[in-house]
């Protein structure tokens, strides 16, 4: 089958890399179908698309922030228009279910028009000067060239998190998309070529971590850098990251926990944890993959939770019957496969699942069984460290205080729920977890681009990607005194008069 060459985008022309190698880009579901061959790309690259993101901020930087948001409005338009094409790409380069790759593509068409709105705002603040005829005032300056490297899970959505805020609050953008899925970052980044983005203010180089990645992070030219993966990874770019004193937003792993107490309204709490668990194939930062459950209803909840999961389609996401893809590649199979035997060696019970799919319709994917484990204890290794696959575990508790304790008994601190009807617990959860997110009565997954997105301790280091913590992140505050009384006047020292 013949498939596409795509090259790098550098300063608004196509280009192969200078290595010369390239890659291809394998549907998850079925391995002859190839979804295209793209740019192994290398340290050379990532030096010309610098310097073409650095010329462009020249003049971009200077375009009107309501100006830059109309690119970033019409770029809405046109996802919106492509939204089931762009879906059914992403389906075969990633796996997931098209129900979920059009929420993807729809999560980068919302972040476009919230950050399309944001260029009417960027507020600062006007404050009083504690001098007469002295005037004060805070502005969003942009950064400048902004390095970002996206991870494969939420191919669209994530490069929408990162570009937009970057774009409307005037910088300039390198990006590299996970090497399993740079299609999705492709098709966004056309519909801004489309909607008038001028040339080199997005660039696009494919490739490898080691390779295209790390360069990003330690260019002198790249004033900020956006990171999403794992915390094994996001280690390596912040300390990279720190020997120059550049700004650096890392989103990593997650172990989410749901607590499901004795009074929950126990299908809706089964509904979410499959959804939670078991969406996207579990390859989701905020997946559900601890469910600490009351020990009244743990029963009760298991044999319900077990049956759902049986009952689940595992398949090609192409087809609109399948509930859950495949994994992304073989090493995530992998993983998963190791997870669960170092599971069962710590002494939890496999209740369902627990192995690679791989007879009959299986043989050209990379299919895991919807896996539960029951009797985890809170230190095991399998409630301890993040899988990202198909695998929940559950761990009893006795009361609230308990569950907590477990909850936030780990490295991780990304997303978080509670079910129950107690208004009071509820309270306390929302204070008492140690997540960036909480749901009640809702799953770990499903976060709103409007909102702050990002976690506490090892998920990551203080940033927050979507709602307004982005334009914290990709402006930088410039204080400015305008002293209009014609003489000189020192702060602090020339007061009283
Ligand atoms: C991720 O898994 O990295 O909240 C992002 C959610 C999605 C985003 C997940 N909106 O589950």
């Amino acid at each position: 089958m013949s498939h596409k060459l795509y090259k790098n985008l550098i300063g608004g022309e196509w280009v192969a890399s200078r290595t010369g190698k390239t890659f291809l880009n394998i549907n998850p579901a079925n391995s002859d179908d190839i979804v295209g061959e793209f740019q192994s790309s290398s340290a050379a690259d990532i030096d010309n698309a610098v310097a073409a993101a650095a010329e462009a901020w020249k003049s971009w930087r200077l375009v009107p922030a309501p100006k830059r948001a109309e690119i970033l409005y019409k770029t809405g338009e046109i996802l919106t228009q492509r939204k089931e094409q762009y879906a059914r790409d992403m389906t075969r380069e990633m796996g997931k279910v098209l129900a979920e790759t059009r929420g993807d593509v729809q999560e980068a068409i919302d972040t476009a028009y919230y950050m399309a709105g944001e260029g009417r705002r960027l507020f600062g603040q006007t404050t009083p000067s504690e001098l007469k005829s002295k005037f004060a005032m805070s502005v969003r300056m942009p950064v400048g060239v902004c390095g970002m490297i996206a991870p494969w899970n939420f191919p669209m959505a994530i490069p929408s998190w990162k570009l937009f805020p970057a774009l409307v609050c005037g910088n300039t953008c390198v990006i590299k998309p996970a090497e399993d899925t740079p299609l999705s970052t492709y098709n966004l980044v056309q519909c801004l070529v489309d909607a008038g983005l001028p040339a080199g203010v997005v660039n696009i180089v494919t490739g490898f971590g080691p390779d295209a990645g790390a360069p990003i992070v330690s260019h002198p030219g790249v004033r900020a850098v956006s990171f999403t993966g794992s915390s094994e990874v996001g280690r390596i770019v912040g300390q990279t990251a720190a020997g120059n004193f550049k700004p650096c937003s890392l989103e990593m792993g997650g172990k989410n926990a749901m607590i499901v107490l004795d009074d929950a309204h126990l299908d809706l709490a089964v509904e979410g944890a499959l959804w939670g668990a078991f969406g996207t194939t579990g390859q989701r930062c905020t997946a559900t993959s601890r469910i600490i459950l009351h020990k009244k209803i743990a029963a009760e909840f298991t044999e319900k939770l077990v049956a759902r999961a049986d009952a689940l389609k595992v398949g090609d996401g192409l087809d609109e019957s399948v509930q859950v893809g495949p994994q992304v590649n073989q090493q995530q199979i992998e993983t998963s496969t190791r997870y669960c035997e170092i599971a069962k060696k710590e002494g939890a019970k496999l209740l369902t699942g627990g192995s690679a799919l791989e007879d009959g319709t299986y043989d050209k994917g990379h299919f895991f069984a919807p896996t539960v484990f029951a009797s985890v204890k809170p230190g095991m290794r399998i409630a301890q460290e993040e899988v990202f696959g198909p695998v929940v575990s559950l761990i009893e508790c006795a009361d609230f205080d308990e569950a907590l304790d477990i909850a936030n008994g780990i490295d991780y601190g990304l997303s978080t729920a509670l079910y129950s009807r107690d208004v009071n617990l509820a309270f306390r959860a929302m204070r008492d977890l140690e997540a960036g997110i909480t749901y009640i009565n809702a799953p770990t997954i499903g976060a709103e681009v409007h909102l702050p997105f990002g976690g506490v301790k090892h998920t990551g280091n203080g940033h927050r990607e979507g709602g307004t913590g982005a334009l914290d992140f990709y402006t930088t505050w410039k204080s400015v005194y305008f002293d209009y009384s014609d003489k000189l006047q020192r702060a602090q020292i020339d007061t009283g008069e």
